[in-house]
């Protein structure tokens, strides 16, 4: 008899694979458990066994009953999801399918793919690759940054707020990652941060309301701005050619101090000038400068014995140098016309 339970088991596991209607199973399980099923017929059975032996034989019918009522229930929950999500015209998924020739396979979007060229530069540096929220607290995104809330900078980057959430923002650019990073990882530090970043702007060929930037940060003791230049030449060049040039010039960010605007001579014109570069022969694609002591400090990092720098490119300018995209607006239009170009 227990060999006849234990066949009883498996017999119903092998069909239970194969229905996936939800009534068949239902048949199914009546034919085994049911009154007059399967089970209950071998079950008759007992009364002609010895105590001990009847004791045993109850013990195993009703692990074969429980594991048959726990397959069933599985199969069915299966069943009635597959049935509903037919009912509700979702597309079924068959991976084997051949794809449809005219249609051919898609690709990554420019923007990611200079992303991951920049992160392969970076990594071959020593550089870790980070990651930060795009809706990031208000704290992160500027308190932290030397920019509280009075301070006339937050005018430069105004955002998108959420509704009901004022101490929550869409993040206006890569730095908070820097803090992040200082608090999760320590010193020393060598990471790069690319991502998404928002702004309440009007748009233009050269302004989106969604754009992305990729962040970098170093830290360590002795670290200057020469090592900043190094470090931003080596990019210029591996983007646009060894003879490209890097010039910085001062500018104010509250989080840097010195801050630089950082330009490329223009990989056009090679510097002579031209439409591109506006007749100046440079183009500006980063800013940057040495961590500013209270950042560190926010970062818990103490200024005395570590200095660092940081800089931010304008990821998606970098794409539309690359490329010569003249509208920043087709990169985020989703139009499948334009991206099939990269
Ligand atoms: C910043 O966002 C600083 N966080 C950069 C930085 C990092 C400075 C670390 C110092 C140290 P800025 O607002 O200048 O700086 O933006 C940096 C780049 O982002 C710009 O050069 C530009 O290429 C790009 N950018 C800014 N706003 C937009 C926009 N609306 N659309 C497209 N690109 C933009």
């Amino acid at each position: 008899m227990k060999e006849q339970l234990r066949q009883l088991k498996e017999e119903f596991l092998c069909l239970v694979e194969k229905v996936t209607d939800p009534e068949a199973l239902e048949t199914l399980k009546t034919e085994f458990l049911g009154r007059k099923g399967k089970l209950n017929a071998i079950m008759k059975e007992m009364a002609s066994l010895a105590v001990d032996e009847r004791r045993l034989v109850g013990k195993l019918a009703n692990e074969v009953k429980e594991a048959i009522e726990a397959s069933y229930g599985e199969a069915r929950g299966k069943a009635e999801k597959a049935k509903k999500a037919e009912k509700a015209g979702w597309e079924r998924i068959d991976v084997t399918q051949p794809i449809i020739p005219e249609r051919g396979t898609g690709h990554l979007h420019p923007v990611t793919q200079v992303q991951e060229e920049l992160e392969d530069l970076f990594t071959s540096m020593g550089f870790m690759i980070a990651d930060g929220p795009e809706l990031e607290s208000d704290y992160f995104n500027f308190t932290t940054l030397n920019i509280p809330p009075t301070h006339p900078a937050r005018d430069m980057q105004d955002t998108f707020y959420i509704e009901g959430y004022p101490g929550l923002v869409m993040r206006t650019h890569t730095s908070p990652v820097q803090i992040r990073a200082m608090r999760k990882w320590g010193v020393p530090l060598r990471m790069v941060a690319p991502g998404r970043c928002f702004r309440n702007e009007s748009t233009d060929p050269r302004h989106e309301h969604t754009f992305h930037q990729l962040e970098g940060m170093v830290i360590d003791k002795g670290i200057s701005l020469a090592h900043m230049k190094g470090v931003l030449e080596r990019v210029a060049q591996h983007l646009y050619g060894k003879d490209t040039k890097v010039r910085m010039r001062p500018k104010f960010y509250p989080f840097v101090e010195p801050g630089v605007n950082g330009e490329v001579t223009c990989f056009l014109c090679k510097g002579e000038g031209c439409r591109l570069c506006k007749k100046t022969g440079w183009l500006e694609i980063f800013g940057a400068g040495m961590v500013h002591p209270s950042v560190l400090r926010e970062g818990g990092v103490d200024p005395k014995e570590y200095s660092g720098f940081a800089f931010g490119f304008g990821l998606t300018r970098l794409v539309m140098l690359k490329y010569g995209i003249d509208d920043i607006r087709h990169l985020e239009s989703g139009d499948i016309r334009f991206l099939k170009q990269f």
